[in-house]
């Protein structure tokens, strides 16, 4: 038997585990699920994508880009989004199999690697990455990007899990992946970051309360995707505009992304638990992931049709 039997959503999976069934996607899917290496790490791991793109005579297919934990403790971000994968490209759904021949589908489940075995082998609530900076380690790679990079709702202390680093990009693993970004630009219909927890969705931007250009727009599909995920197990979500809906924070990947490669709209998906069940936090158990896939992906779903229409 192949990774691809044994690889599940019963268990949270190790950073190799995912990396071999990413792997042998490709192998069950030739022409179809590509390796990409975003770059890599500090510790020198691989940060490795997969691009699900069918050949279906279409030219320039909108692009979906999902990228999930940038935060190494937020274990959820990254079983959802191996959850979603398998989805696409093994539901009977005719409405799934209709998102996935009709986008170019970029994945990357650990934006974070070296944090993420950390999480497993060291200290199960580490967040940043594993860059020494002076005395302490790591920087908040979601305070390290380059927009308004170092203004509000970050650290300048090396020790504190908002470290936004010494500079923009002072992370590899930010920069590396934003090169990737780039190489993407104007091709980015929505861009998705999953974190956990609170259950929020959450849009541009941190830094600031003023709101996008299109604001009305990210109202829309902010409610249909609340709407979406609340309908299978009656999950409550909320959210907004970052700074108001949650805090303020500067050098997050979804405002670069909307702000910097013309994704038409970016958002935040805070994951279960909710944001009063300080009984597992982070900590979430394993057999909430595929409730929370479901979940996650039917508001996916909304969001990309509710995308389309505008
Ligand atoms: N929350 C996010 C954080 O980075 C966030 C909230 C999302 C901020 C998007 C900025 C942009 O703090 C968690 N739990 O990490
Ligand atoms: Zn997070």
């Amino acid at each position: 038997k192949g990774r691809a039997d044994v690889y599940g959503w019963t268990a949270y999976q190790t950073l190799d585990d995912t990396y071999n069934w990413l792997i042998s996607l490709t192998k069950l899917y030739p022409g179809v699920v590509t390796l990409i290496e975003g770059g890599k790490t500090y510790e020198k791991r691989s940060i490795l994508g997969i691009k699900i793109s069918y050949n279906n005579g279409q030219a320039q297919k909108p692009g979906i880009f999902i990228e999930a934990g940038i935060h190494a403790r937020e274990w959820i971000a990254p079983a959802t989004t191996t959850y979603i994968i398998n989805q696409l490209l093994t539901s009977d759904d005719a409405v799934l199999q209709d998102l996935a021949k009709n986008y170019d589908w970029y994945f990357f489940p650990h934006a974070n690697p070296d944090g993420y075995v950390y999480t497993h082998t060291t200290d199960r609530l580490w967040r940043k990455t594993r860059q020494p900076h002076g005395t302490c380690y790591g920087a908040d790679p979601n305070r390290n990007w380059d927009f308004y990079w170092g203004t509000v709702g970050i650290s300048t202390n090396p020790c504190s899990d908002t470290y936004a680093g010494p500079s923009a990009f002072s992370e590899i693993e930010t920069k590396s992946l934003a090169n990737y970004i780039k190489s993407l630009e104007g091709k980015i219909q929505l861009y998705v970051s999953f974190h956990a927890y609170s259950q929020y969705v959450l849009y541009p931007y941190g830094h600031t309360s003023e709101l996008p250009d299109n604001a009305a727009d990210y109202k829309r599909v902010f409610d249909v995707t609340v709407d979406a995920i609340k309908e299978r197990y009656g999950t409550k979500y909320t959210g907004g505009n970052i700074y108001d809906a949650i805090y303020p924070a500067s050098g997050a990947s979804v405002d670069w992304a909307y702000a910097n490669v013309g994704a038409r709209m970016s958002f935040c998906l805070e994951l279960r638990p909710g944001a009063n069940s300080l009984l597992t936090g982070f900590r979430l158990p394993a057999d909430k992931i595929i409730p929370t896939g479901e979940e996650t992906l039917d508001g996916l779903v909304a969001m990309i049709s509710e995308v389309k229409e505008l």
